[in-house]
């Protein structure tokens, strides 16, 4: 059976001191009561070196939050997959919304990205969902389901090398969360249409993100086609992030 994947989304936070911190407490918390499932932190760029560093040769997995289309080159600002796989980066997530909202990430651009993270052996993460307004036009599967549509083929890899992790974009960052109903139905879409792609769709991990908090996580990880979580603000804190890894069964 696959293990669930809960991964931190710490988004533009943080500070070396307050890192540290965190850090200790996850990692103690883990050793106390080892995890069933798989650990990461998606930490930002700058802060990579640091969480490699503290957390090398523990089962917390380091993460990146974004990564770039190109493979190198002059593009200021940018960081490539082969400068992530340096600092041990396991996970990359790939077309979170915030990048798609307010960085005009389109589709294409995400399965480029996520086609460059699988070439440097870097997990991508691939985020999506439908906005609020989509949802009540009635357009959820079809967003999804197009979204989904962008990186089932990516060239030369097998889909069943990336996690999926649908995130509402009326959940993040608002408090509200779907139902584990409401999830469960738009994960049994994207697990029909992953099964359409691939015999090992059944393997890939599809994680629900979108104020997953350690109030509601249990009744969302229960639901047979959440494999996991991307959790954001509650990955901030310590107690409720181990509060939601061990609710990972
Ligand atoms: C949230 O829960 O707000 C997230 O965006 C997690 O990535």
């Amino acid at each position: 059976m696959k293990k669930k994947l809960i991964a931190g989304n710490w988004k533009m936070n943080g500070s070396l001191a307050s890192n540290e911190v965190l850090l200790h407490a996850v990692l103690d918390g883990m050793a106390q009561r080892p995890p069933a499932c798989d650990v990461a932190v998606a930490a930002p760029a700058p802060y990579l070196a640091q969480v490699q560093a503290l957390t090398a040769g523990s089962p917390l997995a380091v993460a990146a939050q974004d990564v770039s289309a190109h493979e190198a080159g002059a593009y200021t600002g940018e960081v490539s997959a082969a400068m992530l796989k340096e600092f041990s980066v396991r996970y990359v997530l790939v077309g979170h919304s915030e990048r798609r909202q307010y960085h005009h990430e389109t589709d294409a651009l995400v399965a480029i990205k996520a086609q460059r993270a699988l070439a440097a052996g870097i997990t991508p993460i691939v985020c999506l969902g439908e906005t609020m307004q989509e949802r009540e036009a009635g357009l959820t599967e079809a967003v999804v389901k197009r979204q989904l549509a962008a990186v089932i083929h990516l060239n030369g890899h097998c889909i069943s090398e990336i996690v999926v992790a649908y995130e509402p974009v009326w959940a993040i960052g608002t408090g509200l969360t779907a139902t584990p109903e409401q999830a469960q139905e738009v994960h049994a879409v994207l697990r029909s249409q992953l099964a359409a792609a691939t015999e090992h769709a059944g393997r890939i991990r599809l994680l629900y993100g979108g104020s997953m908090n350690a109030a509601n996580a249990a009744a969302l990880l229960a639901q047979p086609d959440i494999d996991g979580g991307l959790i954001g603000g509650a990955s901030l804190k310590a107690p409720d992030f181990l509060q939601i890894i061990a609710s990972a069964k």
